[in-house]
């Protein structure tokens, strides 16, 4: 399969995400990102358990929502209550895959739905580790290392 964001993008000859990983040589692009949960406090209670192991605490909060900022201090992870929300799909990138599998008991124990255990997914490419769960409102949440097994 071709990962969908890739298209048009760099690939190797099976459609793979090798050239289009970072490389750690520029800065995050990505600034934050705020997600619509539909029970604020529940999702507090479940994103402070499921991203502990990753570093994230919360750094600011209120009725307008809830804002994690990562072990570099980064706030980059927020969520707001919204009436409707339309799940998306989210990636956290460790530094190693014991993170990953941290992440997956985790959020699990938290009550998230299982939407894959850890392991490679060598299809997005060679070292491409991670696990995938469904928060309550659907969201696809991922951790994963792209590092070779250390
Ligand atoms: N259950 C799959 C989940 C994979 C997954 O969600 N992949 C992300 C991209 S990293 C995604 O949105 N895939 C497209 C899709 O599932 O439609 C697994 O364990 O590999």
């Amino acid at each position: 399969m071709t990962y969908p964001s890739n298209e048009g993008g760099p690939t190797d000859p099976d459609g793979r995400l090798d050239g289009a990983r970072p490389t750690g040589e520029t800065p995050e692009m990505i600034d934050h990102v705020f997600i619509g949960v539909t029970n604020l406090d529940s999702a507090k209670e479940f994103y402070k358990a499921a991203l502990e192991p990753l570093g994230y605490g919360i750094a600011f909060e209120g009725e307008w929502g809830a804002g994690f900022k990562s072990a570099q201090g980064v706030p980059d992870f927020w969520i707001r209550p919204e009436e409707t929300v339309v799940p998306i799909h989210l990636g956290f990138q460790v530094e190693n895959r014991d993170l990953v599998a941290a992440f997956y008991a985790a959020a699990i124990a938290a009550g998230a739905k299982d939407n894959g255990a850890p392991g490679l997914r060598p299809h997005y490419h060679e070292t491409y580790y991670a696990a995938f769960v469904l928060d309550a409102d659907g969201h696809n949440i991922e951790a994963v290392c792209h590092k070779p097994e250390s």
